[in-house]
């Protein structure tokens, strides 16, 4: 496996030199970030990102995320236009020596919380998600936490009133349509597409989602067998799912040659229903045994990139929620050991 670290480009508080230091670390997975979606990239940004890198001996093999245009996703007006777009980042990535490109297909939302700071008892703050919250949250004046900044209350109604009439099987076919269009582009240039699993895995606000569970990564393998339409297997979006079997999937998908990338980290489930909360990665702090899945993707015969994800705010520090230093760095270290031991 190749360790590497997020980071969020020269606006990201965490200089690449702290992430080249911790032990074990090759590259880094980041983005460029001041384009709208569905815009194509310039060669100058890719450049610009892949230098700094160099100068910490940084490897930058992979992109996270190239957005998709919700007109892609809803299969309507400009959509041809935005997967022109999209393939013509994919490669120009690509011409950079990029190999792996991290996205989702989830509607409106990326990742959804109800608190972003959550008190933990040893006074470290975490993501969480409480269904009691989000049960009161009023869908004709959204406010959540992570979002608020991105849309607002009336962008977000129309936003759900343009989904109104996409049921699973429509955006299914969206989502095969697009990958129709640019896998062949991926087989061309050499990039795995790895698909980012909804997080959490369900339906939000009456927004399908469908790429949940074991029975959709088959379908959506089936639909478009190239190897190069994978996996970013992040266990803590589907570890939020109950009935998801992760050690099953880290072994069935690794031995498919589906899992291009793995976000690794830990949720502990904290109701009898959909309630987690975002936890150090460490197997005991959690709901998720990180020992038996990394073991089944290294059995499975795993060899792509990682990054260890989420981490809690400790030490004080004030990061990016999810997105600090500290807990990501022991996650790392965590992860190392995991894998050497899997692998002996
Ligand atoms: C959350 C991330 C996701 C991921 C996107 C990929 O922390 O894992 O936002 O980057 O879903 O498009």
């Amino acid at each position: 496996m190749k360790l590497t670290f997020r980071w969020y480009g020269e606006k990201d508080s965490i200089p690449l030199k702290y992430i080249a230091q911790i032990p074990g670390m090759t590259g880094v997975v980041t983005a460029v970030y001041d384009v709208p979606v569905g815009k194509a990239w310039s060669d100058g940004a890719i450049i610009r990102l892949k230098n700094l890198c160099a100068e910490h001996n940084l490897d930058m093999e992979v992109i996270e995320s190239i957005p998709v245009h919700e007109d892609i996703k809803r299969g309507c007006g400009d959509r041809d236009r935005y997967i022109e777009n999209y393939c013509k980042n994919v490669e120009l990535v690509a011409r950079h020596g990029v190999k792996c490109v991290c996205y989702n297909f989830m509607p409106v939302f990326d990742w959804l919380r109800t608190d972003m700071y959550h008190r933990n008892a040893d006074s470290s703050t975490s993501l969480s998600y409480s269904r009691e919250d989000f049960e009161k949250v009023d869908p004709d004046n959204l406010h959540l936490p992570g979002w608020d900044e991105s849309y607002s209350p009336d962008e977000l109604r129309g936003l759900l009133a343009a989904y109104s009439d996409i049921t699973h099987e429509k955006l299914f076919e969206n989502f095969v349509y697009f990958l129709k269009r640019v896998i062949p582009v991926c087989e061309k240039v050499g990039v795995n597409m790895a698909v980012h699993p909804d997080d959490p895995p369900w339906d939000v606000f009456g927004l399908p989602r469908i790429v949940s569970c074991e029975s959709d990564l088959d379908r959506l393998f089936a639909a478009v067998p190239s190897k190069r339409n994978g996996l970013t297997f992040c266990t803590g979006s589907f570890g939020a799912g109950r009935d998801n079997d992760l050690v099953k999937m880290a072994g069935k998908y690794a031995s498919q040659g589906r899992i291009h990338f793995a976000h690794l980290r830990n949720v502990r489930w904290t109701d009898d229903k959909d309630s987690f909360c975002e936890t150090g990665h460490y197997s005991k702090d959690g709901s998720l045994d990180m020992a038996a899945i990394v073991y089944a993707l290294v059995k499975g015969g795993f060899d792509g990139y990682v990054r260890p994800d989420h981490g809690r705010n400790i030490w004080d520090e004030d990061g990016k929620p999810g997105y600090g230093l500290y807990d990501r760095a022991l996650g790392a270290a965590y992860i190392n050991g995991l894998f050497e031991a899997a692998k002996k």
